[in-house]
Order: structure tokens, then C-alpha cells, then sequence
């Protein structure tokens, strides 16, 4: 019996990263069955398992070729990478595609009333954090010192408990820093998801396979970021509309049923449409102007 090649993808099991992941694999119309307790999820219309695990895991499943691709955070990557290096050993793995979603920046802050001068405040001083290859490359490439205590959760709490003089930590809104008495000083690394793949090359099979996502997960996220714009314009205000339309996209004129004065004007925009484009339009006798979500895009 021949086993057909199956490709293998890492994913966070359950974190901040898990739902995006599973709706962008999920979009890209692959139908896997996740339940809480399976670990290696087959993917039912297509040669793919997803391999669930631990987010800091995912760098070395993929450096090490257990996975073939691995979806996680440029932080945690970045983060094993140096490690690596530490080790003495190479990072071997190749960034496929930056992916929108988990975006977030990895910060220094410090206790409210703490005197902030410029880094050089920081000479000397003791960080929690989860993240200490990032931070002692900022301190180096600084030229501080600084010492570290490694905290794989509750970072924000240690100044409080006398643990340390300040956090390095992944920062989204800013709320948790609030909440805590904590004050961002310094932002170290910015961060999103990324796919990243072994830096070995890939049996065809599986090439084939890649090939076939890519472009899937290319057009999932172009749909994202795009609308699809329609409405209703006079015949003889076509040039100024146009103008007003977000995008380097040129729109396609439609002729309306029985109308001589009126064309449906569509567009694919990629950049964020107004409320004021839309009153402009309006007040250039536009009407019916819808601006509707893509589900997918390709070419
Ligand atoms: O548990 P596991 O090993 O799987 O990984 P993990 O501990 O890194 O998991 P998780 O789910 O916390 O984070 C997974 C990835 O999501 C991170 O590595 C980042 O790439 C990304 N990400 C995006 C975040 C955040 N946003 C985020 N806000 N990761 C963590 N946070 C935490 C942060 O640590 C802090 O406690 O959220 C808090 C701050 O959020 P705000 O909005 O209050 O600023």
C-alpha cells in the first residue's frame, strides 16, 4: 500500500493566533475536523494535516523539518531564532508570507513615576519577560546592560511583586499596561502572524500541494482588505466619480435597462472607503452606492 505525501502544517492549538488560523486554513477551503483533544488534525478534502501545538513550539517544528510550514508570530520566531544562534546553530526556515492578522509590538515599559530619560535610563535594570534573546539584542545594539527573569505568563504583575524594575512584553492595545500601572517606554520589535516553511526543499508532491495554498491564502488576504463598491451615477459626472473612487483600480461602466442618463459604476477597492467619499458621491446625484465585503479573490 503507498502512502500518499501529506503535508504538514503547524498552528497554535488554542491562544490569540488559533481562530485566525483556523478561519484563514478554513477559507482556504480546506475542511478540517479540529476537536480539542486531537493534536494532528486531518484535513479531509486535501493531502494536509495540521499539527496543534504550543505557539513557542512552532519555530523549532519547522527549523527541525517535523513540519513542513508553520503559522506563528514573528516574535516567538525571531525569539527562537536568536536562541539558535546562541547554540551555535543555524536557523533554518524561510519566511513564506507576512499574514494579517496577530499583529502586535514587543515593548519595555515601566512603573507609572518612573523618570524616563532615553534608554540609557534602562542601563542596569532587571525586565520580566518571555522574550530575553529580543531584549538582550536591543540592550547590546544600545550599549546597556541589562539583567532578565524569565516569566512565561503574568509578566505585568512582576515591579509590583518586587520580581523586577520593568516588563519587556508583547503589548496589543495597551489596556493590560494600564490596568497594571505600567508605562511603554520603549518599543523593541513589531510583530505579525507569519507562514513559514522548512528551508529544505520540499518533495514535489508536496511542492504541489504549497502551490496550490499559496495562492489561496494570498487571495484570502487581498479579499480581506478589499470591497466591492457598486452605485448608481450619472451618465455625464462618470469622470468626476471616478476620481472619487479609493484605489488604482479602474471601474467598470455598466449601461442600466432603459436608462439613458444613469450607469452602475463597480469597483474593487483596496483602501478604506469613506463616509465622506460616499456623501460626496451622494451629493454628485450618486445613489444605490453599496460597499460589500469579498469573500475571495484570485489574479
Ligand atoms: O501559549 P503558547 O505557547 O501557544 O503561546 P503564547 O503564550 O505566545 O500565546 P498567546 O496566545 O498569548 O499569543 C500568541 C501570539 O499572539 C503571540 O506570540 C503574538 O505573536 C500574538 N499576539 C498578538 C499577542 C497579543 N497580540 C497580545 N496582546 N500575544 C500576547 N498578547 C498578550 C500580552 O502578552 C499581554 O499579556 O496580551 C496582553 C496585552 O494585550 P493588550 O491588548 O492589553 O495590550
Amino acid at each position: 500500500m503507498t502512502t500518499e505525501p501529506r503535508l504538514r502544517i503547524a498552528m497554535q492549538k488554542s491562544g490569540r493566533l488559533s481562530d485566525d488560523t483556523q478561519a484563514l486554513l478554513k477559507r482556504c477551503g480546506l475542511k478540517l475536523n479540529v476537536s480539542d483533544r486531537l493534536l494532528l488534525a486531518h484535513v479531509s478534502n486535501m493531502p494536509i494535516d495540521i499539527m496543534r501545538v504550543r505557539s513557542s513550539d512552532i519555530p523549532g517544528l519547522v527549523m527541525d523539518g517535523v513540519c513542513d510550514l508553520g503559522i506563528v508570530g514573528d516574535n516567538t520566531l525571531e525569539e527562537a531564532a536568536l536562541e539558535r544562534e546562541l547554540m551555535g546553530q543555524k536557523s533554518k526556515y524561510i519566511r513564506t508570507l507576512g499574514l494579517n492578522f496577530g499583529g502586535c509590538r514587543l515593548s519595555i515599559a515601566m512603573p507609572e513615576g518612573f523618570d524616563y530619560k532615553g534608554i540609557k535610563s534602562l542601563d542596569g535594570l532587571r525586565f520580566a519577560t518571555t522574550y530575553p534573546q529580543l531584549l538582550n539584542r536591543f540592550a547590546k545594539n544600545n550599549g546597556i546592560n541589562v539583567e532578565f527573569c524569565l516569566l512565561k505568563g503574568s509578566v505585568e504583575v512582576a515591579p509590583r511583586v518586587g520580581l523586577s524594575d520593568g516588563i519587556c512584553d508583547i503589548v496589543s492595545t495597551g489596556a493590560t499596561l494600564e490596568a497594571n500601572g505600567l508605562v511603554e517606554v520603549e518599543e523593541i520589535f513589531r510583530s505579525h502572524a507569519s507562514l513559514i516553511q522548512t528551508n529544505k526543499a520540499l518533495i514535489p508532491e508536496k511542492q504541489a500541494i504549497l502551490d496550490t495554498l499559496l495562492p489561496r491564502i494570498q487571495g484570502v488576504m487581498k479579499a480581506k482588505e478589499s470591497k466591492y463598491i457598486m452605485l448608481h451615477a450619472p451618465k455625464d459626472k462618470i469622470a468626476q466619480v471616478s476620481a472619487l473612487m479609493p484605489g488604482k483600480e479602474t471601474p467598470t461602466i455598466l449601461p442600466l435597462a432603459g436608462r439613458e442618463d444613469i450607469v452602475a459604476v463597480h469597483v474593487v477597492a483596496t483602501e478604506t472607503f469613506f463616509w465622506e467619499t460616499m456623501e460626496q458621491l451622494n451629493a454628485l446625484g450618486c445613489n444605490s452606492i453599496l460597499v460589500m465585503p469579498i469573500e475571495k479573490m484570485m489574479g
